[in-house]
C-alpha cells in the first residue's frame, strides 16, 4: 500500500436515507476542492469515480416499513469490493451517500486488515449508533443499520452479502452519540461498543477517551477505519444533513478529533456520510467536512485556507 496515495472513492447512495439528495455528495466534495485539499497536502490523488452497484436481486423481507433493501444490498456488494481493491492501492476515502454505504467499506477494509494478518477497529462519529436490525428498524430507512451488520446482529443473513468478516464490537469506539432509539439502548447495553455520548463528551471532553482508545488499538496492532457521519456535528455548523440532531460536536472538537486521529498513525481509510447537498447553505457543511477530511490527512489548523462565504 502507497501510504503517499489517495483513492477517492464517490459513492452516490441515497436508497438508505429518509430523503434524497445524499447522492449528490460526490460532487459537492469535488465542487468544495477535496481533490485539492490532498495535492497540497503532497498526495497522488486517484480519482476513481463512483462505484456502480450490481443487478438489484429482489427479495422480500417481513419487515414491511424496509425501505429499498435490494438497492442497498446491491450497493453494499459493490462498496465491499471496491474498498478491498482500493485499499491495496492507497488510502480511501469514500465519499457518500448515505451512512448504509459503511456496511459495505468497514466490510471490504475488514476483510483487507484480515488478509495482513490484523484487525479493523472502527472511530464511528455520528449522533446515531446506526444499531438497528432488519427487524427492529421503524423508520425502514437502512442507514440506521450498518453497525448492526457489521458486528454481526442476527437477521441479515440471506438479504445483505456478508460481512465476511464481522467487527468485534470492542473494537468499535462511538462518538457524539445523541439520538438513540430503545431497541439500539439495550443493544449497547448488552455488547461490547465503546460508547462516548455527548453527556460523556460534555463532563470529559473528547480527547481523553478518544487517546484512550487510541492506546487500546495501537497496542492491539489495529488497523483504523474512520466513519464520519455530518450529523456528528453540531446542525449550527453543519446544516447540510437530513437528520439534524441539536448539540453536535464543534469545530474545534471535530478538528481535535482528526488530529488526534491523524498523530495515531493508525488511520486506513475514511467514509464521509450523510452530506445532504440539496440541503446545504452555500456550501458551507460539503466545505466543512473537506476541511476536516485535510485535518484528518495531516493539515493542522493553522495552516487551513482563510475563506469568506
Ligand atoms: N444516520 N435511528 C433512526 C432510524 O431511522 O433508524 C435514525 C437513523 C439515522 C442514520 O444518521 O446515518
Ligand atoms: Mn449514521
Ligand atoms: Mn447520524
Ligand atoms: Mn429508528
Amino acid at each position: 500500500m502507497d501510504d503517499r496515495c489517495c483513492v477517492l472513492i464517490g459513492a452516490p447512495v441515497e436508497a438508505g436515507a429518509g430523503r434524497r439528495g445524499c447522492g449528490m455528495g460526490p460532487a459537492a466534495y469535488a465542487a468544495a476542492g477535496l481533490g485539492e485539499a490532498l495535492a497540497e497536502l503532497g498526495f497522488a490523488v486517484e480519482h476513481r469515480g463512483d462505484v456502480v452497484p450490481g443487478p438489484l436481486r429482489t427479495v422480500d423481507h417481513p419487515n414491511p416499513a424496509i425501505r429499498n433493501l435490494a438497492e442497498v444490498a446491491a450497493w453494499t456488494a459493490a462498496l465491499d469490493e471496491a474498498a478491498f481493491a482500493a485499499s491495496r492501492d492507497g488510502f480511501p476515502i469514500f465519499l457518500g451517500g448515505d451512512h448504509s454505504l459503511s456496511a459495505g467499506t468497514i466490510a471490504g477494509m475488514s476483510r483487507r486488515a484480515a488478509a495482513e494478518g490484523r484487525a479493523l477497529w472502527v472511530v464511528w462519529l455520528d449522533a446515531h449508533p446506526d444499531l438497528h436490525t432488519l427487524d427492529s428498524t421503524e423508520s425502514g430507512n437502512l442507514h440506521g443499520t450498518p453497525m448492526a451488520y457489521l458486528t454481526g446482529r442476527p437477521g441479515f443473513a440471506g438479504y445483505m452479502p456478508g460481512p465476511d468478516v464481522p467487527l468485534k464490537p470492542e473494537h468499535v469506539c462511538m462518538i457524539g452519540l445523541r439520538s438513540v432509539d430503545p431497541v439500539e439502548r439495550r443493544a449497547l447495553a448488552a455488547g461490547h461498543v465503546e460508547v462516548h455520548d455527548m453527556r460523556s463528551i460534555d463532563e470529559r471532553g473528547i480527547a481523553a477517551p478518544l487517546a484512550a482508545f487510541l492506546e487500546r488499538a495501537a497496542h492491539a496492532g489495529a488497523m483504523l477505519h474512520v466513519s464520519l457521519d455530518v450529523d456528528f456535528l453540531d446542525p449550527g455548523i453543519a446544516p447540510g444533513v437530513g437528520t439534524t440532531v441539536p448539540g453536535g460536536a464543534t469545530f474545534r472538537e471535530a478538528h481535535l478529533a482528526m488530529e488526534m486521529l491523524r498523530d495515531s498513525g493508525l488511520v486506513r481509510s475514511l467514509d464521509l456520510v450523510e452530506l445532504n447537498p440539496f440541503l446545504d447553505e452555500r456550501g458551507r457543511t460539503a466545505l466543512l467536512m473537506v476541511d476536516l477530511a485535510a485535518s484528518l490527512m495531516g493539515r493542522r489548523i493553522l495552516d487551513r485556507p482563510t475563506r469568506s462565504s
